[in-house]
């Protein structure tokens, strides 16, 4: 069989080797091959080894990628992002750096709620356009699939409109999208503070959100003042009824319980736990969930990290890293830069940041079966660094660091940028 492509020569991290996220201490065994070779055909990875069995096996390929020592690693994923919206939020930066607190400016109907005015706003073109933008940069970076929510609606159009955006975009550029209902964002102040009566209506929204086959997961800001793990509880609770997958919103700010909810739920992901409890967190280890952290928030909101050491150290669990990105708590698309600040905020390893960006992330969206590892049968979503050197990632921070991205085995990134052809 001749393949498509074969990136010869290369320091391969292949993530490979049994299912699931990898927890704890087996998160710094990212299944280095080096030097090692990578090949596919008709987007399907069918060769991933030694150089040494290249020669074995007879293996020809139309196009020979010497990568030169180079790493080579599974394409990444930013399994939380609020993605789809309109605007930004420049003008609350002088009243963040006054120290008004992130729950102050929503509480005064700015924050979530002043994205919420400009998305209601916006038509689908514009949005479209908007988040086309992001998404060209994050691929340049090298990130193949996004988790996109919703949640800038707060009403039923508006949440539709968003997740049909996202949709739209799934088959019109190359990044592989993975939709969220986040009707509980925030309370609209036509809800005129009745919380339960919003949360049914989202409710109403979110069976039809499940007709239209519109998002595989649910999402709710459980958090001080937006709402309660009671209310939460009740909302996911019926969510997975309708058949969505859970994420929530955990303990960001306030240590309020939803890593705890998490767990009784059995959802797939808890994301933040800055906050949350050691029981919490024990919980979720326990469970299965798997803990997204997202260091970029802490460092624009001057919060304190979330405790990967004592997550990975202490419970054993699964981590994984997102850039949250968001026109309010983190404005940036740059997974690589989030990267740098787990090694710093966090302590994180090289290995265990790279296996929080590929496999573990891949699973927090539900496609770890397809996504996030090199290995005979895998998707090809392939990176081929500049560097040869893992460390070199979070160590040179601010700047891109990729030369090649293969999309289902179809080059879309060259030199650090996107190829025009495959953002048409
Ligand atoms: O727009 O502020 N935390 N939701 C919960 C966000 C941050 C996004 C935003
Ligand atoms: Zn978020």
């Amino acid at each position: 069989m001749k393949l498509d492509v074969l990136i010869t020569n290369a320091r391969v991290a292949t993530l490979a080797g049994g299912s699931g996220p990898r927890r704890g201490r087996a998160m710094r065994d990212v299944g280095w091959v080096t030097p090692g070779a990578v090949g596919w055909k008709d987007g399907v990875i069918r060769f991933v080894g030694p150089m040494a069995d290249v020669a074995r096996h007879g293996l020809e390929a139309d196009a020979v990628v010497d990568a030169g020592g180079r790493l080579v690693t599974p394409g990444l994923v930013d399994p939380h992002t609020h993605l789809v919206h309109a605007g930004s939020r420049e003008n609350e930066l002088a009243l963040k750096l006054d120290g008004v607190p992130y729950l102050e400016i929503l509480r005064q109907g700015g924050g979530i709620l002043s994205t919420v005015r400009a998305t209601r706003a916006a038509d689908e073109p514009a949005l479209m356009a908007q988040a086309r933008t992001s998404l060209r940069r994050m691929l340049a970076q090298g990130v193949t699939t996004v988790e996109a929510k919703s949640g800038y609606g707060l009403d039923e159009a508006t949440e539709l409109k968003q997740l049909r955006v996202a949709q739209q975009l799934c088959s019109s550029q190359p990044v592989e999208l993975v939709s969220t209902f986040l009707g509980p964002h925030a309370l609209p102040p036509e809800a005129g503070g009745d919380a339960g009566a919003f949360l049914d209506q989202m409710l109403a929204v979110a069976a039809q959100v499940r007709r239209e086959g519109l998002a595989e997961f649910a999402d709710i800001f459980c958090e001080a003042g937006v709402f309660s793990v009671e209310q939460s509880r009740r909302y996911l609770a019926r969510c997975r009824e309708l058949g969505f997958q859970l994420k929530i919103h955990a303990d960001e700010v306030e240590p309020l319980g939803g890593a705890e909810l998490a767990a009784e739920l059995g959802a797939v992901t808890a994301d933040h736990v800055i906050a949350a409890s050691d029981n919490g967190l024990r919980a979720c280890v326990e469970a299965g969930v798997i803990l997204v952290l997202l260091p970029g928030t802490s460092w624009n909101l001057g919060a304190a990290p979330a405790r990967a050491r004592f997550i990975l150290d202490d419970l054993g669990g699964a981590v994984a890293l997102a850039t949250d990105y968001n026109p309010g708590s983190c404005p940036t698309e740059s997974l690589q830069l989030i990267m740098a600040f787990a090694a710093n905020l966090y302590r994180m390893t090289p290995e265990e940041i790279l296996t929080a960006v590929t496999r573990n992330a891949a699973y927090a969206v539900g496609r770890g079966h397809r996504i996030g590892t090199l290995e005979a049968g895998k998707q090809a979503d392939v990176i081929l660094w500049q560097t040869d050197s893992l460390a070199y990632i979070p160590y040179h921070f601010g700047v891109n660091h990729v030369d090649q991205v293969y999309k289902r085995g179809v080059l879309v990134v060259a030199n650090g940028q996107v190829l025009e052809e495959a953002s048409a």
